[in-house]
């Protein structure tokens, strides 16, 4: 394993002290001040790229701050490490990866290499096969082992298996053959796939097992359980399963043994980390929704995104602003949490998306030479769609004691236009953004009239951090340029906080227990090897557990 060592501790760095600095000395100015003391702040303080508009007026910096905080990510090689990202160098240095979503969207004629084999003509081969089999699926064309059409889909994948797919799929339901039906399992409990195919016919149903491993322990606990439901609705003729079981992996001897024919297999690379992988072939539920054409429609909005962060100067580039931006609200402002409210119904689970890509990449407490890090990582993300969220806890977000960013997300079109729901949804994001920055103040509550005992409940400070970004409409190719800003937002934000965005081992420990804890559950001697919370819970349980 190399090591990636940065000279410097984040802490040490000139211009990291600067920052500090400068919060010192501008820290209790008010989004109040900062707007009166530079009218043209929401222009100058916003940004345009690949589609995409952001206003980061309204957070608790000035201009000559955010030159401050481009010097930093200039002085972390960001511009550098870009490079070497898009370049196919090893950076996930701790399994020795490159790191290539950028690759999945690159055009046919690109070149990007890894150990000098240009990986983009297998990509292109890869989608080819995706569209051809999405066609057949589409036409009717491909039908299951009865000889009657496949109408239902069901994705069999966790974590970036998931999540990726489902979000993109409740995104895109308007651009989606609204005569088919998809369906996601994720969950190793047994309720998500009941549930999920209690009105399917199997004779109709096609299965996508998604896992880039193919050895998953909730994903392969499904997988079989779905062969089981399938051969039992098909008359247990093992032949079926060649034509309801499609595999998307990069373990093919894994999809073999399960039974799945590898010529229905869909590959992808060790360089595709699973939570960046919604554009690779884990994405076919998702070409299967919305068919070839708006797929690769998604993949050019990753690519403008993807050419606009390599190229746009840090001042103009939408990632590295929001990533910035996030860095003063995390590391000066000493925020958290940031909640991400898309005004957009069908973005239902994007924070749960983001939630993964960002917490997932960015929580980490060792830096790339192998330190603990001196400073705070990646906060909580979390968010719900509004208008819903203001019904529910946008009160902690005004009125709580810690100030919580939000970035808010928003579309001048919507899919269905009907009436004027598009004004009063938009109206709230500009209207929530405007109370959080500017708040009200006791003497104007007082000002209307309310009995100085409730002053004190009916003020709000404001000077709250929030972000907008807006885009025309939400469509496949704006969905690729909003997942590829909060892509590149998080390399930034790790290429400054000096860690390896890449890898996740904070999964396995957990992973490896309940392992060891799965056979336990049935043995009939009480369990004594634990602590004594954990023998008394596993127990607990086995004495009461079914069976
Ligand atoms: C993502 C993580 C993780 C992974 C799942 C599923 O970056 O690695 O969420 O996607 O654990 O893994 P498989 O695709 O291998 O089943």
């Amino acid at each position: 394993m190399s090591i990636d060592t940065t000279d410097l501790s984040l802490l040490e760095r000139p211009e990291w002290t600067a920052l500090a600095a400068r919060f010192e000395e501008t820290g209790t100015a008010t989004l109040r001040d900062l707007f009166a003391s530079d009218p043209d702040r929401g222009s100058e303080l916003s940004a345009e790229g690949a589609g995409l508009f952001l206003d980061y007026s309204k957070n608790r910096l000035d201009r000559k701050t955010i030159g401050m905080l481009i010097a930093l990510a200039e002085a972390c090689g960001l511009k550098e490490r870009t490079e070497r990202m898009f370049t196919g160098e090893k950076i996930n240095i701790t399994e020795d990866r490159a790191v290539l979503h950028v690759a999945l969207r690159a055009p046919r004629d690109a070149v990007i290499e890894v150990d000098g084999v240009n990986v983009v003509p297998a990509v292109h081969e890869v989608l080819d096969r995706m569209a051809d089999f999405s066609e057949k699926i589409r036409s009717g064309a491909w039908t299951g082992h009865t000889g009657k059409r496949i109408r239902n889909v069901v994705n069999i994948g966790i974590g970036g298996s998931d999540l990726g797919p489902v979000m993109a799929y409740e995104a895109l339901k308007p651009f989606s053959d609204r005569s088919m039906t998809f369906r996601f399992v994720s969950n190793v409990d047994g309720n998500d796939f009941a549930e999920k195919t209690r009105d399917l016919c199997p004779e109709e149903t096609l299965f996508i097992i998604s896992s880039k491993t193919f050895t998953t322990l909730e994903t392969m606990t499904n997988a079989h359980t779905a062969r089981d439901w399938s051969l039992a609705g098909l008359g247990g003729d093992d032949a079926a399963v060649a034509k309801h079981f499609v595999a998307v992996s990069t373990n093919a001897k894994g999809v073999g043994d399960f039974g799945i024919d590898t010529d229905n297999m869909f590959g992808f690379w060790d360089w595709v980390g699973g939570r960046y992988s919604m554009d690779s072939a884990i994405g076919l539920s998702t070409m299967l929704a919305i068919g070839p054409d708006h797929f690769r429609d998604l993949l050019a909005g990753f690519h403008e995104m993807d050419v606009h962060f390599r190229t746009a100067p840090l001042e103009e580039n939408l990632p590295a602003l929001l990533g910035l931006v996030g860095i003063w609200n995390r590391n000066f402002l000493g925020c958290d949490t940031v909640a991400v409210l898309p005004y957009d119904n069908e973005l239902c689970r994007f924070s749960a998306y983001l939630q993964q890509l960002e917490m997932e990449s960015n929580g980490k407490h060792a830096t790339l030479g192998g330190d603990r890090v001196g400073w705070d990582t990646c906060p909580v993300i979390w968010g719900e769609p509004g208008t819903n969220g203001q019904h529910a806890f946008y009160q902690m977000i005004h009125q709580g004691t810690k100030p919580v960013p939000c970035d808010f997300i928003c579309f001048c079109e919507p899919a269905n236009p009907i009436g004027d729901h598009q004004d009063k949804l938009v109206s709230n994001v500009f209207a929530q953004a405007e109370a959080l920055a500017f708040g009200k103040t006791e003497a104007e509550v007082k000002a209307e009239g309310v009995p100085d005992a409730l002053l004190p409940h009916k003020e709000f400070d404001g000077n709250r951090p929030t972000n907008v970004i807006m885009a025309q409409k939400l469509d496949p190719r704006t969905l690729g340029r909003l997942v590829a800003l909060y892509e590149h937002k998080v390399f930034t934000q790790g290429t400054i906080w000096g860690i390896n965005s890449f890898d996740q081992w904070g999964v396995e420990l957990g992973k490896v227990l309940a392992k060891r804890i799965i056979p336990q559950l049935s043995q009939s001697d009480p369990v004594t090897d634990h602590d004594s919370s954990t023998n008394q819970l596993i127990n607990r349980y086995r004495t009461h557990r079914l069976g």
